[in-house]
């Protein structure tokens, strides 16, 4: 199929089974994953594989994997109208990859900030982990898609999907729709509660600064309420020098669907603003918890559901890797 033929606009994103869902995945890219349903063809992907470039406990991958896709859904994820899938389910995912790695030059993945990041914190670094943006250019460019909603981290890793496109375009003719980037205005950048000059992470150790999509109210009214601030008592946003303010602000604005700066204008203590923030925190996560509970109770039911989103992507990306294997000039079984 033309990649150019006129359909609606599809969108597409991956996350990592790699630990428990926090509230920086939430307001950072999963509200917008729900919203772009509405108006979009939507992909989105489990990206279990991706999630073993850092060494992983088997049962922990698989226990984490499930739970994420109940997660994804009781988060608003519609499974029979959207795609929801596992990548590892989808073969084509590892095949493409390996075309996208003899597409990238080893320049352009040693300058990719988040394997320096991961590098230097981890004891063992895979090949994978160095490759790693490789393969999420193979998620993305299988699906045609046009826009991919993801947080700022991800801004430099859409940029090298774009790059590979181009190249593969220019060198072996039309194949790949070049993606965009969406980041959402609030909440693309959710900080740690206890180290707000780092982000919010699943993989990073910092259970008092990380707020969990399923952590009881008691927790998060803690959590917020011990969260570092600054001694100026001054509520503004300015992320330079206020750091852990602006943090708050920007929680409370993406879970009341403001904007930090508006949010700001109606505090004058840091003890008030704390205790709204926990208040809005924990009901956009009462509904999502009460969902989970009951998606949890039946797992036959989420594998058929996942299931189903992978046939409907091998659909599409099989087109898609067999119009690429033919133009980079691979023998025709
Ligand atoms: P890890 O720490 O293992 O890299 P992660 O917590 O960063 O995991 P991912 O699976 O890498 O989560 O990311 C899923 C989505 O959540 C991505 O679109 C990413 O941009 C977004 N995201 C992750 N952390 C944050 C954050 N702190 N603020 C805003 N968005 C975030
Ligand atoms: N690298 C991303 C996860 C990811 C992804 C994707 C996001 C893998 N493949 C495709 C968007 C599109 C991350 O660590 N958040």
């Amino acid at each position: 199929m033309c990649p150019n033929l006129k359909r609606m606009a599809r969108v597409f994103s991956g996350i990592q089974p790699s630990g428990e869902l926090h509230l920086g995945n939430l307001l950072g890219a999963l509200v917008n994953w729900v919203d772009h349903q509405k108006s979009h063809d939507a992909v989105y992907c489990i990206v279990d594989l991706h999630a073993l470039t850092l060494p992983k406990n088997p049962e922990e991958l698989r226990k984490n994997s499930l739970e994420l896709a109940q997660l994804l859904i009781a988060v608003g994820i519609n499974p029979e109208e959207s795609i929801l899938f596992m990548q590892s389910h989808v073969p084509e995912h590892s095949q493409l990859a390996w075309l996208m790695e003899c597409t990238v030059s080893f320049g352009e993945l040693n300058r990719m900030t988040a394997f320096k990041d991961k590098s230097g914190r981890n004891e063992f670094i895979s090949g994978g982990l160095f490759t790693y943006p490789a393969l999420q250019a193979a998620d993305i460019l299988l699906y045609d898609t046009d826009l991919v909603p993801v947080g700022d981290d991800q801004r430099q890793h859409i940029e090298i999907t774009r790059d590979i496109a181009e190249r593969f375009n220019s060198r072996f003719g039309d194949t790949f729709v070049v993606p965009k980037h969406v980041i959402p205005p609030a909440g693309a950048r959710i900080m740690d509660l206890q180290h707000p000059e780092r982000k919010m992470s699943k993989s990073e150790l910092s259970p008092a600064g990380t707020i969990n999509v399923l952590e009881t109210p008691e927790s998060i009214t803690k959590k917020i309420k011990r969260a570092v601030t600054d001694s100026d008592g001054d509520v503004r946003f300015d992320v330079e020098e206020k750091p852990g303010v602006s943090n708050l602000l920007s929680i409370l604005a993406a879970a009341t669907s403001s904007t930090p700066e508006k949010v700001a204008s109606s505090y004058s203590r840091y003890g008030d603003l704390k205790s709204d923030t926990a208040d809005a925190v924990i009901a956009l996560l009462r509904p999502i918890q009460e969902k989970f509970r009951e998606l949890e109770s039946d797992p036959a039911e989420t594998s058929r559901l996942l299931t189903l989103g992978s046939s409907k992507a091998r659909e599409i990306s099989s087109a898609t890797l067999g119009r690429a294997m033919q133009n980079i000039g691979l023998l025709e079984t």
